[in-house]
């Protein structure tokens, strides 16, 4: 091993011994904002005007409240000795960025919410700066990832913070990749993630003898081939929403330094027309969820993480679809300790066929899907990849695409059913390869509008819509794949009510919500439902398509409101879920 040197007095961590240092970068950086300004302009040269937390939504803050344009931010740190290499770790940011290091550009994205990597090269001991140019601008141009019509408020900020990850040894261990292989013995692949610092590239060593321990017991020397061994953990207990049981592998390859992850036991997968979890079959009972606060947007703290999962908890739910972009890490950590089944996905909403015909975009789809599939496979509640939430898949051009979205997530090896939400009920072309079905629908509220006048035909549309949709896939489809509601929902606000459960009343959602679950819970081919959706959450503020029903800047289909406040609806799907 390496040894390392300690830090120079201000620096900003403290010397560890074995490991790929994590500092951290958040905190105040300095700060300016140029209205309507374009990142590919932007250098990295400029005064600050302004200090901003990282993380945090720099478009929520009030000098900057819904303006758009390119924000600069900069930050110093010091290191005690030299390294051969490092990177910056982004843990997602909007809405698309380039980064500088002393004055050298090391990075540029446009994939929002995604976790970044970009490599620093060598660096010497001492003082460095750090330049990050945000453009939070957004256009209906087809090589864009954030479109401007997503119902879903497009905002400038890092969301949960920056790291830089320092390496000390010009090859070292930085990731372990932990693939479940068998449910019953409590067999998983291990996989080495071994980087060269210098450019940051994968190192895959032919052989390799390492140190293994499992929850700190003892180490074993094992074998890895081609940076792969396969384990049986021992005394193992299985992961599931009612025991998530986690364990703790250590891995240290002498000379290469060593890394630690969690994991859990279990699997998931489609069968027969069901989900089966460790064998059972399972139906899933959730919330589509913004991982987004009233006051903070998408930059999210763990604590607000964890109540919203209390939450969904409460309701009885064992599952949330991450609607409609990649979840944080951290907020995959809580799902695994809570035990809560999450549907991951990147981001997209209704994307068209001139996006779907971009090659840039097919390009950037496959790197954001990829990215997502690789950050998760250590977490047991990610059950379910998918993309593009309502693409148009009535076309050639997008079933091209979610077959190479599904070939790709399927590649990464996780185990993972794959599969997309789809609004398209006729002539839907691109569930060809996918593992299950998800469809969203929303009688009586979306479509056939004016079928809710009473209560009676109300229930009847909406549980012959519902059903008649899941029949049609069923019968193209076949027995084999399940079928779910992905989404299904309509809107209230807090706090207004009617007797006679007028539209918007939170009597009318409650009866709505409590005909669509009861169908979902009650028919024999729907396995699972997420009610569209768990609060309420911004999008289009003055304009956008629908704009009219989009009170104050929000979707107010939540059973929660944006401050988590219960509504009716919320304590009927509470009845329901419970129910035995
Ligand atoms: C769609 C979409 C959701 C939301 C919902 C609504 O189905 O997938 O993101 O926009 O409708 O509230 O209209």
């Amino acid at each position: 091993m390496a040894k390392r040197g300690l830090l120079i007095a201000g620096a900003l961590f403290p010397f560890m011994a074995g490991a790929v240092e994590c500092v951290s970068l958040d905190g105040l950086w300095d700060f300016s904002f140029a209205e309507g300004a374009a990142v590919s302009e932007a250098t990295s040269a400029f005064a600050a005007s302004d200090k901003m937390p990282v993380p945090c939504c720099f478009d929520l803050m009030p000098r900057y409240y819904m303006k758009r344009g390119t924000a600069h931010y900069r930050r110093e740190f010091e290191i005690g000795r030299d390294v051969p290499g490092a990177y910056l770790k982004v843990k997602g940011m909007g809405i698309r960025a380039r980064f500088w290091l002393d004055g050298r550009e090391i990075g540029a994205s446009k994939l929002a919410f995604s976790e970044l990597e970009f490599a620093t090269g060598p660096l010497k001991a001492g003082r460095h700066e750090l330049v990050a140019a945000l453009d939070n601008r957004l256009f209906a141009a087809s090589n864009e990832m954030f479109q401007p019509y997503y119902d879903y408020l497009g905002s400038g900020g890092f969301y949960h913070g920056v790291e830089l990850r320092l390496q000390y040894l010009e090859t070292e261990l930085d990731r372990l990749y932990v693939r479940n292989r068998d449910y019953k013995t409590g067999k998983v692949e291990i996989a080495l993630r071994i980087r060269h610092a210098v450019d940051g590239s994968d190192v895959v060593p032919d052989v390799v003898e390492a140190q293994v321990s499992f929850d700190g017991e003892a180490a074993k020397t094992v074998r890895f081939e081609k940076g792969r061994a396969t384990l049986n953990v021992p005394g193992f207990k299985l992961w599931s929403p009612s025991a998530p049981n986690l364990h703790r592998v250590r891995v240290e390859i002498p000379g290469n330094g060593s890394a630690e992850a969690r994991f859990g036991v279990r699997e998931f997968k489609c069968a027969k027309g069901k989900f089966w979890l460790n064998g059972e079959a399972v139906f899933l009972k959730g919330v589509n969820r913004h991982d987004s606060d009233a006051a903070d947007g998408y930059a999210t703290s763990r604590q607000s993480m964890w109540r919203d999962l209390m939450l969904i908890k409460g309701l009885g739910a064992n599952f949330v679809r991450t609607s409609h972009y990649t979840p944080s890490e951290d907020f995959l950590d809580l799902c695994d300790e809570a035990g809560v089944l999450v549907w991951e996905e990147t981001l997209g909403w209704q994307n068209n066929v001139d996006q779907m015909s971009n090659p840039e975009y097919i390009a950037l789809s496959l790197e954001q899907a990829r990215l997502m599939a690789r950050k998760s496979i250590n977490h047991p509640s990610v059950v379910i990849d998918a993309f593009l939430n309502e693409f148009n898949s009535r076309t050639k051009e997008g079933r091209a695409l979610a077959n190479l979205l599904v070939d790709a997530l399927h590649a990464e090896d996780t185990g993972r059913p794959v599969s997309y939400a789809t609004c398209r009920y006729d002539r839907e072309l691109a569930n060809e390869r996918t593992d299950f079905i998800a469809y969203n629908l929303y009688p009586s509220w979306h479509q056939e509008i004016g079928t809710a006048t009473t209560p009676e035909s109300l229930s009847h549309n909406v549980r012959e819509r519902l059903g008649a949709v899941a029949r049609i896939f069923r019968e193209r489809h076949g027995p084999e794949k399940p079928i779910m509601i992905g989404e299904t929902g309509c809107y209230s606000m807090y706090g207004c009510h009617d007797p006679a459960g007028a539209q918007w009343s939170e009597e009318f959602q409650a009866e709505y919500l409590g005909n669509a679950v009861d169908f979902a819970i009650k028919d024999e081919i729907v396995q699972g439902v997420a009610v569209w959706q768990f609060c309420d959450s911004r999008t289009w503020f003055r304009g956008g398509a629908d704009i009219r029903m989009r009170p104050l800047g929000q979707n107010k289909a939540g059973i929660f409101d944006i401050y988590r406040r219960e509504k009716l609806a919320a304590k009927k799907v509470r009845e329901l879920f419970t129910a035995p």
